[in-house]
C-alpha cells in the first residue's frame, strides 16, 4: 500500500527525524514524505535535517512546505548573500551559527518551498494554519503564522511577544475550529502538547491535524499516515530549548 505520511517540526532534530523513519520502515519507492516545515532553528542541527530532507527528496517522493523558521533563514541569508542586510536588524548570533552550515543551494531550495501543497487526495498540507477566507486569497506570510483567528472576522489574531500561546486571545478561536473543508488539513508551528497531536473535525467531518509535538522542547517527533491516521512517535532525549514563553523569541520576518 501506498502511504502518504507527513512529519511534524523538525527544528533540528536530526538524530529524532533518522529515527522516526526507520520507526515507520521508510520505503522510498512506496511512500510519500510530507514535511510541515520549520526543519531549522532551536535543535541541534539544523543544517543536517535540510541536507537530509533534500538528499531524501532526490531519493523518493517528498514534499516540504515552508516554515516562518525556514522563511526568516532564507530571507537573511539570501539578504546577506546579496549584500542588502545593510540598515535590517540582524538575527541573534546564536540563530546565524545555527544557519552556519546552510550552503548557498540549501538557501535557495528553502526559499523556493511551497507555503501550501496538496499532498495526497483531500489534503493539503500547510505550516501553520489558514485564515477563514477562500482559499485564492490566503496570504503566505499567515499561511505561516496563523493560531487564532477572530471570531468575528476570521482574520489572524495577531500575538504579542510576552502571551501565552495556549490562552486564546480576546474573541479568538483556534483556526482549525474555522475550517470547512473541503480538504483535511496536516499543520505544524502551534505545539498542541508534549505528547499527542491535536485533531479538530467538524461537523462535516473534514479533518484538521496538527502534528507538532514539540520534539525541540522534550517532546516528541510525530508522523501520520494520512490514508490510514496511524501516528509514529520518537520522544527527543532532552529539551534542546525550553517549551514556555518561547513566543518572545519567535523570529520575525527578515525581508
Ligand atoms: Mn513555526
Amino acid at each position: 500500500m501506498m502511504r502518504t505520511i507527513a512529519i511534524g517540526d523538525i527544528h533540528g532534530c536530526l538524530q529524532e527525524l533518522q529515527d522516526l523513519l526507520v520507526l515507520f520502515d521508510y520505503r522510498p519507492d512506496q511512500d510519500r514524505l510530507v514535511f510541515v516545515g520549520d526543519l531549522v532553528d532551536r535543535g541541534p542541527d539544523s543544517a543536517g535535517v535540510v541536507h537530509l530532507v533534500r538528499q531524501l527528496e532526490q531519493q523518493g517522493s517528498v514534499v516540504t512546505v515552508k516554515g516562518n523558521h525556514d522563511d526568516s533563514a532564507a530571507r537573511w541569508l539570501l539578504r546577506s548573500r546579496r549584500s542588502t542586510a545593510a540598515g535590517v536588524r540582524p538575527p541573534p548570533a546564536g540563530r546565524l551559527a545555527e544557519w552556519a552550515g546552510l550552503t548557498p543551494e540549501d538557501v535557495d531550495w528553502l526559499a523556493a518551498l511551497p507555503v501550501v501543497a496538496e499532498v495526497a487526495p483531500g489534503w493539503l498540507a500547510v505550516h501553520a494554519g489558514f485564515e477563514d477566507r477562500p482559499m485564492g486569497s490566503q496570504k503566505e506570510e499567515r499561511c505561516m503564522r496563523t493560531r487564532w483567528v477572530d471570531a468575528s472576522t476570521g482574520r489572524m489574531t495577531q500575538i504579542g511577544p510576552h502571551d501565552d500561546l495556549d490562552v486564546p486571545p480576546p474573541n479568538s478561536v483556534w483556526w482549525a475550529e474555522r475550517w470547512a473543508g473541503p480538504d483535511n488539513v496536516v499543520y505544524g508551528h502551534s505545539v498542541p502538547s508534549l505528547q499527542d497531536p491535536r485533531l479538530d473535525r467538524n461537523e462535516e467531518g473534514h479533518e484538521c491535524w496538527g502534528i507538532d509535538t514539540g520534539a525541540c522542547f522534550g517532546g516528541r517527533l510525530t508522523a501520520l499516515c494520512l490514508e490510514t491516521r496511524q501516528t509514529w512517535q520518537v520522544q527527543a532525549p532532552r529539551a534542546y530549548r525550553e517549551y514556555r514563553k518561547y513566543n518572545a523569541r519567535e523570529p520575525t520576518s527578515y525581508s
